[in-house]
């Protein structure tokens, strides 16, 4: 085959594929009934799936509130449980139409993978895991150690930062999933497990006996986890952002999956705005924001549900705190 025909095939090889992919998701997942939302191999507390198959967490919620918004229906979600390594050519080929799934936003990956990220509904950051019993205080103590992680990850990169930063050497032991790599863990495949340290709680309840093993001080990085769709469907990106911008402004208002019925006919400008919430301007029906305080609840629910003090992990807000509280999450307003 010469030159120009076998970049003529490329192209259109090319041409189909990027015409597989809706550029409509929204019509697309009318049509279907659903929102095809990936997520993770088994997270608790972010996206796991219980004894019956049904799936919980804080990243779960997200789809969830996806589906109220544009379907009216929070169970009309089917998920795809992704690796670390799949997730993101899962997105781009349309096999799923969104990603909630502990996902850092990086540059790189906003950038220069034709996707966008829509918030972040959870700012976590890098940590480490060892056995009690190893008696290990710091990180630093740690040269030349084995190191359990996953692969695809900014785990894994940030990793080779910390520990050339410290001049430490160290060997990674990799796995595929998190199921993986706390069975590496346990079986002495490595001296610390590292990941994100929410997902290190998280982990750790998974430890046959997770009171051996503590979760070192050291936080070496930034990893704010938010939710992402495909670039060029800028409808799509619209209502994902804000399917997570209302759980939070609802939490802000003191809205609730409690009282959100009694508030329908508030006199309150910004409640009244928040209960029609505009879905015209979104492609969606007005009532959007209410279904999903109504189906899924506010982020403080959601965060106290499935990692907080209502859940095993008993995760305290820190940075996830609302921006008057001592924390980060800030959303920009309903109006
Ligand atoms: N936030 C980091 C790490 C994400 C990640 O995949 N972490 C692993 C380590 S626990 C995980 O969640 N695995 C879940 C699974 O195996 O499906 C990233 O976006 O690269």
């Amino acid at each position: 085959m010469n030159k120009i025909t076998s970049t003529l095939l490329l192209t259109s090889v090319m041409a189909v594929a990027a015409t597989s992919v809706s550029a409509d998701t929204l019509s697309n997942v009318k049509s279907k009934g659903f929102v095809q939302c990936g997520v993770s191999t088994g997270l608790p507390g972010f996206s796991n799936a219980d004894a019956s198959g049904n799936w919980k967490g804080l990243d779960v919620d997200v789809c969830r509130a996806v589906a109220a918004a544009t379907l009216g229906d929070a169970n009309k979600v089917k998920y795809t449980p992704l690796t670390a390594k799949e997730r993101f050519t899962a997105l781009q080929s349309g096999e799923i139409d969104m990603l909630s799934r502990n996902t850092t936003w990086t540059l790189t990956r906003d950038a220069s993978l034709g996707l966008n990220f829509a918030g972040v509904n959870y700012y976590d950051g890098q940590g480490f895991m060892v056995k009690k019993s190893l008696g290990v205080k710091s990180a630093k103590e740690l040269d030349g150690a084995a190191v359990c992680l996953q692969a695809g990850t900014t785990t894994e990169l940030n990793l080779a930062d910390y520990f050339r930063q410290h001049g430490m050497s160290y060997k990674s032991v990799t796995y595929d999933t998190s199921d993986a790599s706390v069975k590496g863990f346990e079986a002495g495949r490595c001296d610390m497990l590292t990941s994100d340290r929410s997902q290190l709680y998280a982990l750790r309840i998974k430890l046959k006996k997770p009171g051996a093993a503590v979760v070192l001080p050291e936080v070496i990085s930034k990893e704010p986890l938010g939710p992402v769709v495909r670039q060029g469907d800028d409808k799509w990106f619209n209502i994902v952002k804000w399917s997570l911008n209302a759980m939070l402004n609802a939490e802000e208002m003191g809205i609730t999956s409690k009282n959100v019925a009694s508030l329908k006919n508030s006199k309150n400008p910004a409640i009244a705005r928040f209960m029609g919430g505009q879905g015209e301007k979104l492609g969606i029906s007005d009532g959007w924001a209410y279904n999903i305080v109504k189906q899924v609840g506010n982020y403080g629910e959601a965060f106290e549900r499935n990692v907080g003090m209502g859940s095993p992990l008993k995760i305290s807000r820190g940075l996830n705190a609302q921006w008057n509280k001592g924390g980060l999450q800030y959303a920009p307003p309903i109006r």
